[in-house]
């Protein structure tokens, strides 16, 4: 009852073929379905940009996707243009099959801010309402899936423990992008704050 799966941004772009495609990303479609059917209580993320947001290197002069550049609120990741607001690629997958899910909240639709969590935007100031929602529902434990383990999923997981909650990943219904040892930082990050590693959802 005090539970709540979320599933982070499983779109279009971040799967095979998208325009942020994330390594086996479609691999977490199945696993997420089982484990929705098994949760009362579901809510969903959606990377959500508009046109020339500050995380598109195509939005800095010169600058190549992947490369770090400095941000007013600290060092951000240039990424090929994705999930822009109303497109194809900011669709949720097709596949995602969670009919009862309760909320979709939208992340990333600051021109200037990113956010790959999903309770507050990199200006760690500016926060998503989402911790505000789950403590009005009563949930204390958010059970988090989705793309990618190291950037959205593990900002989240860690916002979630730092705003309260009881916070698990299950790894095998999450995929990682994996830049320069980021898969492994984001896993020890969670793991220093309290988040539980579950490597396997379902037996
Ligand atoms: C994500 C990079 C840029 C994610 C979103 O969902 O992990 N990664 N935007
Ligand atoms: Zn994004």
């Amino acid at each position: 009852m005090s539970d709540v799966l979320l599933i982070v941004d499983v779109q279009n772009d971040f799967l095979p073929g998208g325009a942020l495609a994330v390594p086996d990303g479609d691999a977490v479609i199945p696993p997420i379905n089982r484990l929705a059917r098994a949760f009362e209580h579901v809510v969903i993320t959606q990377d959500w940009h508009p046109p020339g947001h500050i995380s598109f290197a195509a939005s800095h002069k010169g600058r190549a996707a992947f490369e770090t550049i400095d941000l007013p609120y600290g060092n951000q990741v240039l990424w090929p243009v994705h999930c822009v607001q109303g497109t194809a690629g900011a669709a949720l997958a097709s596949a995602l099959d969670v009919p009862h899910a309760q909320l979709i909240i939208r992340k990333g639709f600051h021109t200037h801010i990113d956010s790959y969590s999903a309770f507050m935007e990199a200006d760690r100031r500016t926060p998503t309402g989402l911790a505000g929602y789950l403590r009005e529902h009563g949930f204390t434990r958010v059970l988090v899936t989705g793309l990618a383990t190291d950037f959205c999923v593990a900002c989240t997981a860690l916002d979630g423990r730092a705003a309260g909650f009881e916070v698990s990943v299950m790894e095998d219904a999450c995929r990682a992008i994996d830049l320069e040892g980021s898969l492994a930082r984001a896993w020890k990050d969670m793991e220093q704050a309290g988040v539980v590693r579950i490597p396997n959802a379902l037996p």
